[in-house]
């Protein structure tokens, strides 16, 4: 019997468990005090709180090749492929280096044959400092856009789902899962689209989608964007860490439903997400969070901090979630 499987996992380990690079191993990302990319892996700087560090690791039975192309490292397994890169902000101010960064990444992943973007984790420091007219996040979704809007080459690509936070070291790293196979972006009717933000958020919305959904090769996929709490496009609960929470699995409830009503295999419930990443502005928050959640969805749920800024002054937290399932 063999107990393979046709997809991939991701799994947390505290510091210091840190599982060994395998064969099987797609990527190993460390949250800590630094940011930095390397053949061993990815590195953070988003410290975990109530560990001195957090190791995710992605792992495979299918790893069919790696490589390094237009400044990202990159695994393709069976239908999908990881790519990550650090970039240096010293030569290129952050719009101009973001549009290139996007640029590349397309560019490597359709040249590698997995040109549909799935799901993409942005992180650099000092997320709402200026930049003189637009904040630095502004300047990212700026850049951004330019690339994922505008630019020929992504031309009928369904928008990703995506995490943009603060991180406390130098570096602007991007990491991404990208497929042979399309994945359907998912919104939630309780949120305003991102592109369809109001101007005085900046020049254009953002842009990215609330989830994607993806079922390809035995394995289906429900990827949760970075959640906050907003509905519309307005933050709620300013300063109560504890109701903020609550409307952020509201908000994951309401996307899960969404990919269920457009007949995506989902989890039954919110207790059924695999983990809870969350990003805490304040690390004196962690208690009153802890405890909201337990409340909402139990204590079982596997849960992650991280400390990291967000692109709001008034967010005081961000959830994400991934469910990954494989039929019996
Ligand atoms: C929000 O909902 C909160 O610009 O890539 C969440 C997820 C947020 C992704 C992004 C921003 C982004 O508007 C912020």
């Amino acid at each position: 019997m063999s107990s393979r499987s046709s997809g991939f996992r991701i799994e947390y380990f505290p510091d210091p468990v840190s599982p060994q690079h395998s064969e099987q191993t797609i990527v190993r990302i460390l949250y800590g005090a630094r940011t930095e990319a390397s053949e061993s892996g990815l590195q953070l700087g988003l410290p975990p709180l109530g560990a001195s560090a957090l190791c995710e690791h992605w792992t495979s039975d299918r790893i069919e090749r790696r490589g390094e192309s237009r400044g990202f490292r990159f695994v393709c397994f069976g239908p999908w492929m990881f790519a990550y890169a650090v970039f240096s902000e010293d030569s290129s101010d952050l719009q101009s280096l973001t549009r290139q960064a996007y640029r590349d990444l397309l560019r490597l992943a359709r040249e590698q044959g997995y040109p549909w973007i799935l799901r993409v984790w942005n992180y650099f420091p000092d997320i709402t400092g200026s930049t003189g007219g637009l904040n630095r996040y502004q300047s990212f979704c700026e850049g951004r856009r330019r690339t994922l809007v505008e630019d020929e080459q992504a031309a009928g690509l369904a928008l990703p789902a995506v995490t943009t936070t603060g991180s406390c070291a130098p570096g602007f790293a991007v990491y991404f899962l990208s497929g042979r196979e399309a994945g359907k972006s998912l919104e939630n009717p309780r949120q305003t689209a991102p592109s369809d933000y109001p101007e005085h958020l900046g020049p254009h919305g953002p842009s990215f989608c609330r989830g994607v959904s993806h079922a390809t090769d035995g394995q289906t996929a429900l990827y949760l964007s970075g959640t906050a709490s907003i509905t519309g496009h307005e933050t709620r609960h300013h300063g109560d860490v504890a109701a903020q929470a609550r409307e952020i699995l509201h908000n994951h409830a309401a996307v899960i439903e969404q990919a269920r009503i457009e007949g995506a295999t989902c989890p039954e419930r919110l207790h059924d997400l695999p983990f809870q990443k969350i990003y805490l502005a304040n690390p004196g928050d962690l208690p009153k969070v802890e405890d909201e959640v337990n409340s909402v969805i139990g204590r079982e749920t596997p849960r992650y901090f991280l400390h990291s800024r967000l692109c709001r002054d008034d967010l005081l937290l961000e959830m994400e979630s991934t469910y990954l399932h494989e039929p019996a």
